[in-house]
């Protein structure tokens, strides 16, 4: 209760912070960058989500804090640089702002006109359960958004209950496979497999595939080697406070 209150407090003073991790292309040019928050707490050090986002679903805040999440990521990313020519995307996780919450496309929309960014520089990820069986309204609704040039993501790909072949009924233009099966690419074949399947599937849908937790050059070889579009792991970089992810992108091509 303690730490419900102080995050409340956190969350209306803007205490939070972003840091980001950039998601790169089979060059190793920066594609995107996936928002990652973080909490310093005056007490107890920089926080992880795995800390409070528990925290944040018993108060009833993830919503809340899913809200200032996406103004804030989308207001920093408006302002960075472009790579190689091309504008950098950003990538927000969502866990209480998920479509069929009713307000979800107006705070989307709201998010993009107030930072003044592109919405196809904007990608929205969510896990495989935010994903299935979703009425067709809500389907409609995210269509509204696509159509605006707004990307969806489903997170950690595989974890789920959803069979390869349902990937199809997946309202999600990118698929990033869980780095539990990047963790054995290059040793175990059964995690190679999996992520093999999963790009051929996602190729055979027209959805693009991002391979999550790249730690090993060879894992990078070898996922290239199946086509997967794009890398994000420590291989490339730790997420890193907005201010460093910067001077990374300024650094340029
Ligand atoms: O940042 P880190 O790698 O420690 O993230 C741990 C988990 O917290 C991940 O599963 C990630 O999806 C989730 N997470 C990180 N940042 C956010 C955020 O801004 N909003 C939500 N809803 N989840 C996040
Ligand atoms: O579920 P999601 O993909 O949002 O989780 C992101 C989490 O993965 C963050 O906690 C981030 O720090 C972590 N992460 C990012 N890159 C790597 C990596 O290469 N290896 C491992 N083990 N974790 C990573």
């Amino acid at each position: 209760v303690h730490l419900e209150g102080q995050l409340r407090e956190a969350l209306t003073r803007d205490e939070l912070i972003l840091h980001y991790q950039p998601v790169v292309g089979p060059d190793g040019g920066v594609q995107t960058a996936e928002a990652l928050v973080r909490w310093p707490h005056p007490e107890r050090g920089l926080l992880a989500p795995d800390v409070f986002l528990p925290v944040a679903e018993q108060g009833d805040l993830l919503r809340d804090l899913d809200r200032w999440v996406l103004r804030t990521a989308l207001r920093e990313a408006a302002t960075w640089p472009q790579v190689d020519g091309r504008p950098v995307a950003v990538a927000v996780n969502l866990a209480g702002l998920v479509p069929g919450v009713p307000d979800f496309v107006d705070s989307v929309t709201h998010a993009v006109e107030e930072a003044g960014i592109d919405y196809n520089r904007v990608i929205l990820e969510l896990v495989e359960t935010s994903l299935v069986d979703l009425p067709s309204r809500t389907r409609q609704t995210m269509g509204e958004l696509v159509d605006r040039g707004v990307r969806f993501a489903v997170d950690d790909f595989g974890t789920g209950y959803s069979s390869l072949a349902r990937l199809k009924d997946l309202p999600a233009q990118i698929i990033k496979v869980d780095r539990r099966f990047v963790a054995g690419v290059g040793n175990d074949p059964s995690d190679f497999a999996v992520a093999r399947a999963v790009v051929d599937m996602a190729r055979a849908m027209d959805r693009s595939c991002v391979a999550e937790g790249v730690e090993t050059a060879t894992q990078f070889h070898v996922l290239r080697g199946v086509g997967v579009d794009a890398y994000q792991g420590w291989l490339f970089s730790r997420p890193v406070p907005a201010k460093e992810f910067r001077a990374v992108l300024d650094l340029g091509p």
